[in-house]
């Protein structure tokens, strides 16, 4: 079904289809075997008497409130207002009143109206409405993007989910329905922008074929409140127009990009901005030209300033020539603070390396108090199994949310001094690599797609617990039966720490094969290669012991973070045993909190990892009468493989660690059933994932 740019669904179904349509979906509700996770969290039991739903506000946005409400609300009529008010930030809105009497939502705009009636509806799926409520939602950071690092040719890198969701060759013709589904999704959890193609920009987009696709696009997601933004690649006025150089200071250049944002704001007024990765991992950028970061983030920040766009300036730096990849971006950009427009704003991953199992946070946050920073989460699991392992990143977001960078003090955790409430900056922001791909459940894992409604859910608000996350979309994408919701959310909980244990535990990172991020590789060795893309400059193993010295003995990493954090992550007493590896080279015989060994306590570790999800399979089999079929044979399948994976893991790395420690396995631990070198010869065919 394809349809035209703008129109909704309903607009275009008359009464008789719409009979026909509301037939269809209840024998799919009805047919247990329909189930095929296409749905997502979002409402489905369609009613035929709609809802009272009454405003006064005539937009598409708020059409679109009143048809999810009248659609999906089961209780008493509901108001919209739209009001004046300075306690309600652009975005945000309050519901009063009563499940059987009356609701109002209240909000100072129209897309405040929107995420009220979805947040009613979340109220209404996952919480007992019986009582009288009063609700007031605010989102903590003002932009709440998605990045997709989709290439024109349909591939995703590290996507997980088949091709990508945009149909550049179809478009602007033919309009794929899943624009406007998966516009709806994100509106329902908060999401108010997304950067449509890779960080590797192919120079391409910016051409004008393709911003008449990115219209279309940019059309269909408006009504939900959702921006369109652009990777850009720093040397497009040289690819596509012959430009001498793409020097950000050459007159030629910047006349370049100020007609390009004009072209592109004539046709999409509303157009967000840019995202750039510049001077990393071989993408050009202004370093080429003997020019800063800051100079290549103001030429395109004062094209954009003029309507309203913004840069977010990528902090993904590193090369192989410095002594530690996880000090770069400390040592690239602190010294620019000050030096950016205040329409530039720096996007920074989690962690200092990439996106690793577990890392502790970048300490950029909280050390650049005159520069706006985003952080920049993974949803897809490039490092934690792709679409394979049941994986709930919440906890591993929340650990860094939390995160206390002591920039100002006890307390000045990641959250406030990215949030504006430390350092009190217009423009707040926040990213998450998305998950999505054509797959008919848009994420390949049916509990992957919890990772896009959490990102969604703490982008809004990072003060929510995991536990609540994993609640309401458990409530939402399969049942409210506590029977079923109690184990499968204590799966999700533990689920992020049990993959950390059987990949790489007590700060272990990066011991990932070469040329995919699946499965484990710590002894890879390839001649020639960037030893710091090699799992061994991160491991450092010896007969000594295993781990990376960034202590002030080493590489002094500790000295980026603040007081009382450096000297706790410098000492190896009170470094936190999650991170110990991280920060130190250990000896294999030291001894650990438990009272093991280093080298028992990583043993211990793996096999924790490994016993936790066999243990998740018997848990998962036992939910089985409270799930539909197709469903549950999938994650049980996927379990299966998970399960598989993490023997992987634990073999390979205690077999190999071993040649180092030369200790034995605890004997009450299950023993390794591979050998070593057959586990060094396993190359996985991952073409198609990267
Ligand atoms: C889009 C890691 C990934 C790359 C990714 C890069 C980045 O290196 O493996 O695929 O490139 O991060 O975030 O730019």
């Amino acid at each position: 079904m394809t349809k035209t740019a703008g129109s909704l669904p309903w607009m275009v179904l008359n009464e008789k289809m719409r009979k026909f349509f509301v037939l269809i979906s209840l024998i799919g509700i009805l047919n247990l075997y329909a189930e095929d996770g296409s749905r997502l969290w979002l409402p489905d039991s369609y009613q035929e008497q709609p809802a009272v739903i009454q405003t006064k506000v005539k937009s598409e946005t708020v059409s679109i409130a009143v048809k999810e409400l009248e659609s999906y609300w089961k209780g008493a009529p509901v108001k919209l207002l739209k009001i004046k008010d300075k306690t309600l930030a652009c975005d945000g809105f309050r519901i009063e009143g009563d499940y059987d009497s009356q609701v109002t939502i209240r909000a100072a705009s129209d897309i405040g109206l929107l995420y009220g009636a979805y947040h009613l509806l979340r109220l209404q799926e996952t919480e007992n409405l019986s009582q009288s409520f009063k609700i007031q939602e605010q989102p903590a950071y003002a932009l709440r993007l998605l990045n997709h690092w989709d290439n024109l040719d349909g591939t995703i890198e590290r996507g997980y989910a088949g091709y990508s969701l945009w149909k550049w060759k179809e478009l602007p013709e033919t309009i794929s329905p899943r624009y406007e589904q998966y516009a709806r999704a994100n509106a329902s959890i908060g999401i108010n922008g997304t950067v449509l193609n890779n960080v590797n920009a192919s120079p391409d987009i910016l051409k004008t074929e393709y911003l008449q696709k990115v219209r279309v696009i940019a059309d269909v997601f408006r009504p939900y409140g959702i921006k369109v933004y652009l990777s850009v690649n720093m040397a497009s006025p040289k690819v596509l127009d012959d430009l001498a150089d793409a020097d950000p200071w050459n007159p030629a250049v910047i006349r370049w990009w100020k007609n390009k944002a004009q072209e592109i704001y004539r046709l999409i007024p509303d157009f967000g901005g840019f995202l750039v990765k510049a001077n990393s991992e071989g993408q050009p950028g202004p370093q080429d030209y003997g020019r800063t970061h800051a100079d290549g983030a103001n030429l395109l920040a004062d094209v954009l300033k003029p309507y309203g766009g913004i840069v977010m300036w990528r902090a993904f730096v590193y090369n192989p020539d410095q002594d530690d990849r996880a000090k770069q971006a400390y040592r690239e950009f602190v010294h620019l603070d000050g030096q950016f427009r205040d329409n530039v704003i720096l996007q920074v991953k989690n962690g200092p390396v990439d996106f690793q199992p577990r890392e502790p946070f970048n300490p950029l946050f909280g050390n650049m108090s005159q520069t706006p920073l985003m952080p920049e989460l993974q949803i897809t699991q490039e490092y934690l199994g792709f679409s394979n392992h049941l994986v709930f990143l919440a906890p591993q977001w929340k650990e860094f949310f939390d995160s206390d960078t002591y920039c100002q003090g006890e307390g000045s955790t990641v959250a406030q001094v990215t949030n504006g409430s430390i350092f009190p900056h217009r423009l707040t922001a926040i990213a998450g690599v998305a998950n999505t791909g054509e797959d008919i459940n848009w994420c390949g894992h049916p509990f992957a797609q919890a990772n896009w409604y959490a990102f969604g859910r703490l982008a809004w608000d990072p003060g929510l617990s995991s536990d609540r996350i994993a609640d309401e979309w458990l409530k939402q994408t399969f049942t409210k039966e506590e029977a079923f919701v109690a184990p499968a959310r204590s799966i999700m909980l533990q689920s992020w720490e049990t993959a950390v244990s059987y990949m790489m535990p007590l700060g272990l990172h990066h011991q990932f094969a070469w040329g995919h991020h699946y499965g484990p590789e710590p002894w890879c060795d390839v001649p020639g290669a960037r030893p710091d893309w090699l799992p061994k400059y991160y491991h450092q193993a010896d007969e000594e012991g295993i781990g990376f010295d960034r202590s002030s003995s080493g590489s002094n990493a500790v000295a980026q973070y603040f007081s009382p954090l450096k000297e706790q992550f410098n000492s190896l007493e009170s470094c936190p045993e999650k991170y110990l590896l991280w920060f130190h080279h250990v000896p294999w015989n030291y001894p650990m909190k438990s009272g093991r060994t280093l080298w028992d306590e990583m043993c211990y570790h793996y096999d924790a990892g490994v016993q936790q999800v066999r243990e998740f399979q018997k848990q998962w089999d036992k939910l089985e009468k409270y799930v539909d079929p197709e469903r549950f044979r999938l994650v049980q399948s996927k379990l299966r493989i998970q399960a598989k994976d993490a023997v992987w893991w634990k073999d390979a790395c205690l077999l190999y660690f071993q040649t180092f420690s030369n200790q034995v396995i605890p004997h009450e631990i299950e023993r390794p059933v591979h050998e070593l070198d057959d586990l060094m010869k396993i190359k996985l065919d991952m073409k198609h994932h990267n």
